[in-house]
């Protein structure tokens, strides 16, 4: 995994340093690794220009100019949430990406906070959807709302606001639709419920709209991603199953071509599986810093 790469990037660098061979090489590594074509140019000849420069001497020295080229492809994001305000979190994404799931390992991550969070199943496409989610509720013990399957998401969303708003709560995630009759009308609806979410009073700074995206997919999540923040803006991404992700590079690609800032990680299917995207932590591992 992650790691592996790491490691062999840090033993490439303590090999063979000098020669035009040993930036090719380093250039199909780090295609290797996910980073892309474009991506792994980039690095690759940035590298090789400081190097003929001599400023890199040590293995230490190549591993910390990477971390830097590849950290500026990468934002990160708050995602504290104040407690005295309803703030919304509008879940998106593609059918399977793990978007329930995700909802689930937030709700139990901040309600461990101390927050108390509501559910809102706003995928009414598919019948098993709400089950899911209510089924979360009842084993995280906290509140859901939800319809009839079929029923307007909009609704749910507008129910599910009013009643979190009476109720004083802090968090509603609304579990949305990731496949309709159509994408366009998908995004429509998308675009309804946005909407909506902004009609109840709900301002920016209390409003944010994540895609999750499967880690273990690759490229078509890009366009993907490109084509729910076209339809409604994205604030953030959160990459799920990135514990059966084999190489860390995507997650650079991604955060490089879509320049949208890094949530969360989802790291299995577990609540517990889930954390907030720690930049720094992650490239030291992706350049074999850390061991
Ligand atoms: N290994 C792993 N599996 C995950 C993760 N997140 C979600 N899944 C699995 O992905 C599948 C689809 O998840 P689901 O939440 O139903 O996706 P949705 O259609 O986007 O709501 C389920 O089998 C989840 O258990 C993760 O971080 N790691
Ligand atoms: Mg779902």
């Amino acid at each position: 995994m992650l790691k592996g790469f790491g490691a062999k990037l840090k033993a490439l660098f303590t090999g063979a340093k000098g020669d035009e061979r040993f930036f090719d090489e380093l250039e199909d590594f780090l295609i290797e690794g996910d980073l892309g074509g474009h991506l792994a140019m980039t690095v690759s000849d940035e590298v090789q220009r400081r190097a003929k420069e001599g400023r890199l001497k040590e293995t230490s020295d190549y591993q910390a100019l990477v971390k830097r080229l590849l950290g500026e492809k990468l934002r990160t994001m708050d995602m504290g949430v104040e407690k005295d305000a309803l703030t919304v979190f509008l879940v998106l994404g593609v059918n399977g990406v793990g978007k329930t799931t995700t909802i689930a390992k937030l709700a139990d991550y901040y309600q461990k906070q101390g927050y108390s969070v509501l559910l809102a199943a706003a995928d009414t496409f598919r019948a098993a959807a709400a089950d899911q989610l209510e089924i979360h509720s009842e084993r995280l013990g906290c509140r859901i709302v939800r319809q009839v399957s079929g029923s307007d998401p909009g609704s749910v969303v507008y129910d599910a606001i009013t009643s979190a708003q009476s109720r004083g709560e802090n968090l509603i995630f609304v579990d949305t639709a990731g496949r309709m009759h159509n994408k366009e009308n998908l995004l429509k609806e998308l675009a309804k419920i946005d909407k909506i979410i902004k009609g109840r009073g709900i301002g920016e700074a209390h409003y944010k709209k994540l895609i999750v995206l499967d880690s273990t997919t690759g490229q078509n999540q890009i366009s993907q991603a490109e084509l729910f923040d076209k339809a409604i803006g994205l604030d953030g991404l959160i990459l799920s199953k990135y514990d059966s992700l084999a190489k860390g590079g995507a997650l650079v690609q991604i955060g490089d071509r879509l320049g949208i800032p890094v949530a969360f990680v989802g790291t299995g299917e577990g609540y517990g599986d889930i954390h907030p995207f720690d930049k720094d932590e992650f490239l030291d591992a992706l350049v074999g810093l850390t061991q």
